[in-house]
């Protein structure tokens, strides 16, 4: 069985990070293992939520696992509360020698950054993402790290110019979620080191909830570990994110800042061709 040790908070309400991605990995027939940067009483659009940094677990955690000799196929690291643990992961990746580094530069959304996130957090990011196979950033985060001014329409010529420059931080895949071309599609862009570029567009469905983008992540990071092309990876995580709002915005007590995603997990395991076909 595959390996993937995903590196972000655990928020113990509302669904994201290691909520998500401990369920979704699962789901896909990987072996999950959860190294939590963070704790939270709830992610951090709820107001009030309490938050303590794990910054001092992660190396008592990682050499425990370096003693053992575990090894993992894939490195998945996503929302990280300060450079300093930004520092700690990058030796994790550098210890570990994994197959793959995906990386989800979590910090910003519609345009401004998370709250908690100071100005210059960005910065180092893309140290980070220099170390990567491959980022996952969306429109935002991708602006932050290449300087390029955020907009919310987005034009073929803009969108291709965001990712030669996401490439040049060092990643080998750029990939960029929430892309607006036009008013009835959302689309995630990518484009490899060979300048292959690809667009995934599917239905908008004009609902904000939290967590999509890590739902995204999730399943994209699984997809490659499980050893899919980038365009067939991104083709089936962004189909899931899509059935999944969907499912969500029926329902009236969805609320939980988050995504049904449970509900839909047997149309990705019928994706994957793990479960019967008419599930899907
Ligand atoms: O979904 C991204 C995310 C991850 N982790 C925490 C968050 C958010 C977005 O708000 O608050 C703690």
């Amino acid at each position: 069985m595959k390996r993937i040790v995903s590196i972000q908070d655990f928020s113990c309400i509302g669904k994201c990070s290691q909520s998500i991605a401990l369920p979704v990995l699962s789901a896909m027939g990987l072996e999950c293992a959860a190294l939590p940067t963070v704790l939270l009483s709830a992610h951090t659009a709820f107001d009030g939520f309490y938050s303590r940094e794990l910054t001092d677990s992660i190396e008592p955690i990682t050499g425990h696992w370096k003693r053992l000799g575990v090894r993992f196929d894939t490195v998945y690291t996503g929302y990280l509360g300060s450079e300093a643990q930004v520092a700690l992961v990058e030796q994790v990746i550098a210890d570990f020698a994994a197959a793959l580094v995906f990386v989800d530069p979590v910090m910003a959304d519609h345009g401004k950054l998370y709250p908690g996130f100071a100005p210059d957090f960005p910065a180092r990011m893309k140290e980070l993402c220099r170390r990567a196979d491959v980022i996952t950033p969306n429109v935002t985060e991708a602006c932050l790290l290449t300087g390029e001014n955020y907009c919310e329409r987005h034009g073929e010529g803009f969108v291709r110019a965001l990712l030669e420059k996401l490439l040049l931080l060092g990643a080998k895949t750029a990939i960029v979620t929430g892309i607006r071309m036009d008013e009835n599609h959302m689309g995630v862009a990518a484009m490899d080191a060979a300048g292959r570029f690809s667009l995934h567009n599917t239905e908008f469905i004009p609902s904000v909830f939290y967590g999509t983008g890590d739902l995204f992540a999730s399943t994209c990071a699984g997809a490659l570990t499980l050893g899919m092309p980038a365009p067939a990876a991104i083709a089936l995580a962004a189909d899931y994110v899509v059935k999944t709002i969907r499912v969500t915005a029926q329902d009236s007590d969805a609320r939980w800042y988050g995504v049904n995603f449970e509900q839909t997990l047997p149309y990705l395991m019928a994706r994957l061709g793990m479960v019967e076909e008419n599930m899907k």
